[in-house]
C-alpha cells in the first residue's frame, strides 16, 4: 500500500487504465449480465451507504425490499411470499437448500452423524449446486436430461429415497436456457411430501413477460421457493438476487439470533448487505413495470429468432429450439471455434459441456447490427477452421 494518498487525477487515470482492459458488453455474447438500467444506477448511487444487515437503521430501504417481494409475489402468484434480497443466484440456491435441510432436520430430527441427506437436481443445474454439496455436506444427485435438455421426471423419481431433503427444477437453465417440466415435478414433490425449489435466476425475469410460457411459479402447489436474479434480465445492478419462499414457515428455518443489532433476528447468509442493490432493483422494477419488461424480453426474443435465421442461412442449426434468449449452436469443433472467435475476432462466446455446443446469450446490450457482424465473423472463423 502506498504511504500517502495519491491525487484524484491519478486515481482516475489508474481506473481508466483498468477499464480499458475490461470487455465492453457489445462484444460479449456469453454473459447473463448486462448494463444495468440508468434508473437502477442512479438509485444505487443514492443508497450507496445503506446496509440491510442492520435494516432497523434503514427503514426506508427495508420498505423497498418488502415492496420488491410483493411485486415478485404478484407476478409469481403468491400473496404470502417471504424472502429477502441476496447477492445472486448462488446465495439464493444455497439458502433455499439450507432451509430444506433445516426443515427436514427439525421435522424428522435425524442424526446427521448417521444419515447423509441428499437433494435431487437436474444434471443441467448450475455449478452453485456443487458448492452447496460441499458447504452443506449433502449429496447432490443429478437426474438425467431428455434429448431437449429437460430433466427426466422418471429419473428424478428414481433418485428419491428416505434421505431426500427436496427437489430442484430450473426455469431457464444456464447452458441451454431450457425449462424443466415443472408442473410434473411439482406433482412429484407433492406426492413425496418434499419441498421443491425453482432456480429461475435467469428465467424469472423472462418467462412472466413472454406471451405464453409453461407454469413455473407458486401457482403450482409443490413449489416452496424460487430464486430470481434482478442483476441478470431484471436490469438491476450487481449484486441483486432474490430468494422467495411461499410463506414464512420456510424462511423461519433460516432464523439466527442477532444480538446487538437494531433487529434481533437474521435470516440471511451474509451479514452486511447492499441496500444500494435494493434501491436499484426497486427503482428499475417500478420504472419499467410489466410493460417495460415485456418490451425488453420482446427485443431479446426477436434478436434470438433473428440470430437463428442468420446462422441457418450459413448452414448452422440450433441445438435445441431456443425457449428463451439463450441460443446453442451445433457447430464443428466448438472449443477450437470459441478460441478462434476470441483470439482472431475479439468475440466472447461460451460453450456448453455435454454435449458441446457454442452458447450465446442474447442480452439487451445486443442489436441486429452486432448479430450481423458476429455471424459474418462466425462464417469466416468456420472457414479458417476447415482450412486447418
Ligand atoms: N442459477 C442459474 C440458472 C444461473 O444461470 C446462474 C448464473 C446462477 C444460478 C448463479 O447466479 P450468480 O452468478 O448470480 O450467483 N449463471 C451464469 C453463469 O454462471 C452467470 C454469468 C453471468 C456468467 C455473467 C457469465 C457472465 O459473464 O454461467
Amino acid at each position: 500500500m502506498n504511504e500517502t494518498g495519491v491525487s484524484e487525477e491519478e486515481i482516475f487515470s489508474l481506473l481508466n487504465n483498468a477499464k480499458k482492459k475490461d470487455f465492453t458488453y457489445q462484444r460479449v455474447l456469453s454473459s447473463m449480465c448486462t448494463y444495468p438500467h440508468e434508473i437502477a444506477v442512479k438509485a444505487h448511487m443514492q443508497f450507496i451507504e445503506s446496509n440491510m444487515g442492520d435494516f432497523g437503521l434503514f427503514k426506508g430501504t427495508h420498505d423497498m425490499e418488502k415492496e420488491i417481494l410483493l411485486m415478485l409475489g404478484s407476478i409469481y402468484n403468491c400473496n404470502s411470499v417471504e424472502g429477502y434480497l441476496t447477492t445472486g443466484g448462488t446465495e439464493s440456491n444455497i439458502q433455499a437448500i439450507r432451509a430444506m435441510r433445516n426443515f427436514s432436520r427439525d421435522k424428522r430430527s435425524y442424526d446427521s452423524s448417521k444419515v447423509r441427506p441428499n437433494i435431487v437436481v437436474p444434471a443441467s443445474a448450475h455449478f452453485s449446486f456443487d458448492k452447496i454439496s460441499d458447504i452443506l455436506d449433502i449429496d447432490v444427485r443429478k437426474a438425467d436430461l431428455d434429448y431437449e435438455m429437460r430433466v427426466s421426471v422418471q429419473s428424478m423419481e428414481s433418485l428419491i429415497d428416505e434421505n431426500t431433503l427436496g427437489l430442484v427444477a430450473i426455469a431457464g437453465s444456464t447452458e441451454f436456457g431450457q425449462i424443466d417440466p415443472i408442473e410434473k415435478i411439482s406433482d412429484l414433490a407433492v406426492s413425496h411430501s418434499l419441498p421443491l425449489h425453482i432456480d429461475a435466476a435467469f428465467g424469472g425475469f423472462v418467462l412472466p413477460f413472454l406471451s405464453t410460457h409453461p407454469k413455473f411459479d407458486f401457482s403450482l402447489p409443490g413449489i416452496t421457493s424460487i430464486a430470481v436474479d434482478p442483476h441478470k434480465m431484471g436490469l438491476s445492478t450487481i449484486p441483486s438476487g432474490v430468494l422467495l419462499f411461499r410463506n414464512f414457515e420456510y424462511l423461519n428455518h433460516l432464523r439466527v439470533h442477532a444480538p446487538y443489532l437494531t433487529v434481533d433476528t437474521q435470516y440471511t447468509l451474509t451479514g452486511t448487505r447492499s441496500g444500494a442493490a435494493v434501491a436499484a432493483t426497486y427503482a428499475v422494477m417500478k420504472f419499467l413495470g410489466k410493460e417495460g419488461y415485456t418490451k425488453v424480453v420482446d427485443k431479446c426474443m426477436d434478436l434470438t429468432r433473428y440470430l437463428v435465421k442468420k446462422v441457418q442461412e450459413i448452414g448452422i442449426q440450433p441445438f435445441i429450439d431456443p425457449v428463451m434468449n439463450v441460443v446453442t449452436l451445433d457447430v464443428p469443433h466448438p472449443t477450437a471455434l470459441r478460441a478462434r472467435l476470441s483470439r482472431e475476432y475479439n468475440w466472447q462466446v461460451s460453450i456448453t459441456q455435454d454435449p458441446k455446443a457454442l452458447r450465446l446469450v442474447i442480452m439487451p446490450h445486443l442489436d441486429a447490427e452486432i448479430i450481423d457482424c458476429f455471424v459474418d465473423d462466425l462464417k469466416e472463423a468456420l472457414k479458417d477452421l476447415e482450412k486447418n
